[in-house]
């Protein structure tokens, strides 16, 4: 038991040297302050995420957090550090022993919108060694630093639960909608799903927004209106007219890495480039005025696989459900609820076969299902309805007024 003694002075030794120098402003983790320099001065990791800085040019070279473990417990922890010209190579971070001891350190990435920078912790311990406080120390001594991120997993954002990002409302209750199917299946597994199985299963989450709104206006009397939205698909056969104007929605199928499991956007806003050459008749028409792009091959990796999954119809029912809610007009929440994730969390974290966030290699994807939270940002959206007088959100998000509850 003397070894922490003698790790924790000699590493409190340069907290008096840079006490002085702590950088003004920090907010490391909501504190107010600045995370802890040293491994005996570590601050309390929130429950909750937390966001912090760490800037060795600055005057502080390390940031250090503290929790504590059971023996035998298992961690999982996202620690990255937010995409930005500060940022210019992965700064290392290490999961630290109550000894002192390293048990891992990763340069840890930069977080972007990429679903696949994400979807997985990167500090892993799947049995704590002994009971003990454990350690996340972000280090600056490669003279990197930059805004982090840092939590243990199931996370979820500060201050931000049961609450929804807006965009404006579509300005129709009619989303006409076309869905194309894919060129062809499995990708190449025999196994895999058909084409018209990913058809089927876009249409059956299109069916399931319409039940969920109806059921959910049917609950809330003060929000009946919600039960004029209706989404009205249709397959695309070689017939319909795809002059762009026709259609309210389209949704296309992706056949290669697009970097997300998918993406939706009205007025043609979308970074479309990469993709276009993709679509089924981009060549002889323009999109619609909202598009909806379903990635067959997943962009996130089952653990320890070099070449990402094909999507699985459970997977793919999600997503859909996802990205129409953003047709709907809604954005992110970082709302979990008992550690799972509501539907419009992005990205959306992989389960494994065994349960965990990690594990098995086996990738499941939980089944996603509409909320209290964002049929109640719809409703604010969607308030034109009564009027026909359609206004933009007064506010740039929705804080939930019912209690959390899952429509599924
Ligand atoms: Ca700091
Ligand atoms: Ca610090
Ligand atoms: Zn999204």
């Amino acid at each position: 038991m003397r070894l922490p003694l003698v790790i924790a002075v000699v590493l409190l030794t340069p907290i008096a040297l840079h006490a002085s120098a702590a950088p003004p402003g920090q907010n490391d983790a909501g504190t107010g302050a600045d995370a802890g320099n040293t491994f005996a001065d570590a601050t309390p990791l929130p429950t909750r995420s937390a966001v912090g800085t760490l800037a060795p040019q600055a005057g502080d070279p390390h940031d250090w957090y503290k929790l504590h473990l059971d023996a035998g417990e298992a961690a999982y922890f996202f620690a990255y550090y937010l995409c930005g010209i500060a940022v210019p190579a992965p700064a290392p971070v290490a999961l630290v022993a109550p000894d002192g001891t390293i048990l891992q350190a990763t340069p840890a990435p930069c977080f972007s919108t990429s679903a696949s920078a994400t979807s997985r912790p990167n500090l892993i311990l799947p049995a704590a060694p002994v009971a003990g406080e454990y350690r996340i120390h972000f280090s600056g001594d490669a003279g990197v630093g930059g805004d982090y991120t840092v939590c243990r997993t199931p996370c979820a954002w500060p201050d931000a639960l049961d609450r929804i990002d807006l965009m404006p409302p579509y300005p129709s209750a009619t989303f006409r909608t076309l869905v194309i199917p894919p060129a062809h299946g499995d990708l190449g597994n025999p196994e895999g799903p058909t084409a018209d199985d990913y058809v089927r299963t876009t249409l059956d989450a299109l069916a399931e927004w319409d039940r969920v709104l109806d059921e959910y206006a049917a609950r809330h009397p003060q929000h009946a209106y919600l039960a004029a939205l209706r989404i009205e698909a249709e397959v695309y056969d070689g017939t319909q007219t795809l002059d762009g104007r026709s259609w309210d929605v389209e949704v296309h199928f992706l056949e290669t890495h697009y970097g997300a499991r998918g993406a939706a956007g009205c007025g043609r806003a979308l970074g479309l480039a990469p993709v276009l050459p993709q679509l089924r008749h981009v060549t002889i028409a323009p999109l619609a005025n909202c598009s909806i792009f379903i990635t067959l091959v997943n962009s996130a990796s089952s653990a320890g696989e070099l070449i990402p999954d094909f999507v699985t119809l459970a997977a793919l029912r999600n997503s859909v459900l996802h990205e129409f809610g953003h047709i709907f007009g809604l954005v992110h929440t970082w709302t979990y609820v008992d550690g799972r994730p509501d539907l419009m969390v992005s990205p959306a974290p992989f389960y494994w076969g065994d349960g965990s966030i990690v594990g098995d290699g086996g990738a499941m994807a939980p089944r996603l299902c509409v909320s209290s939270l964002d049929l109640e940002a719809i409703a604010y959206l969607y308030r034109w309805i009564p009027t026909g007088v359609v206004q933009p959100p007064a506010k740039g998000s929705h804080e939930a007024e019912l209690p959390y509850e899952l429509y599924c």
